[in-house]
């Protein structure tokens, strides 16, 4: 495992702005965000926009418009959320990809998500993948449970194999309603992963600095950002995102697998270049 893909979350569709200033939720503010972060250490960028009034959307003109200004800004690889917010359709979640991103996230499984549910039956993850196949938009399989596991391999067995041809997952830990963020399950859910699939693992909260040392310690990859954690220490706010990428850079280069660029990230992700 020579190096350490860092992927930066910077917005999410929890977070409210007026909470947490420092928050990028317009266009420019999520440009310089990514500009910065990719200076920090950080190959990929999970999106989430918001409107006007600064509310999660998934608005499709939004979209093409964001993914052509981070293309044309920096050099990561661009994830679209298909998450969304709770409350966003199925429908809605599907046509994200019209907006034809390098990669998107896919959930694979329902789970309880704080006070809410974050819906994922089986009938959408089949559309959501047969969609990414059929556009060659890159998944990354959130895997916020053990049941999430056994659906990704029962995903992978009845519609084989993901555009780019390599299974690349996230273990989203720390999720009240999903597995918890110690060392012990990270290990055991890496181990439960398809054979040959790359993942990183994204601690929620307060889980983030170990979820971080352990996913360097057991050969993962990191994802960081304020869309996971808004405190950097304790009584301390995150300033800006890529701080959070720093710290990861910082930690990758100290386990002797520094940061990968974007574009070998892209090579080990199998997504194409758009440059
Ligand atoms: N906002 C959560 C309900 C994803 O981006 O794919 C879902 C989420 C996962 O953030
Ligand atoms: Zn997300």
């Amino acid at each position: 495992m020579p190096g350490t893909l860092i992927t930066v979350a910077p917005t999410g569709a929890e977070v409210e702005k007026d909470a947490v200033p420092a928050l990028p939720v317009t266009l420019d503010e999520l440009v310089a965000t990514a500009m910065a972060c990719q200076q920090a250490g950080a190959a990929v960028i999970h999106v989430h926009i918001r409107d006007d009034a600064a509310k999660p959307t998934l608005d499709v003109g939004r979209l093409v418009d964001t993914v052509q200004a981070l293309r044309g800004a920096t050099d990561l690889i661009v994830q679209l959320s298909t998450g969304g917010a709770v409350t966003d359709s199925f429908e809605r979640r599907l046509a994200v990809l019209d907006a034809v991103p390098d990669a998107c996230s896919l959930t694979c499984g329902t789970v309880n998500f704080g006070t809410e549910v974050f819906l994922n039956p089986w009938g959408f993850m089949k559309d959501l993948y047969a969609k990414t196949k059929a556009l060659g938009v890159v998944p990354e399989f959130e895997l916020f449970d053990f049941g999430h596991i056994a659906a990704l391999h029962r995903l992978l067995a009845e519609l084989g194999e993901p555009a780019g041809g390599h299974v690349h997952c996230d273990l989203v830990m720390g999720v009240p309603g999903g597995m918890p963020g110690d060392c012990a399950t990270l290990v055991q859910a890496a181990a439960a992963l398809p054979p040959g699939a790359t993942w990183s693992a994204t601690g929620i909260g307060r889980s983030s600095l170990p979820v971080l040392f352990g996913a360097l310690a057991a050969g993962g990859h990191l994802r960081v950002g304020m869309e996971d954690t808004i405190t950097f220490a304790r009584g301390r706010p995150v300033a800006s995102n890529a701080e959070l990428v720093e710290r990861a850079a910082a930690a990758a280069e100290l386990a002797q697998r520094p940061a990968l660029s974007p574009a070998v990230a892209r090579t080990m992700l199998g997504v194409p270049d758009h440059c």
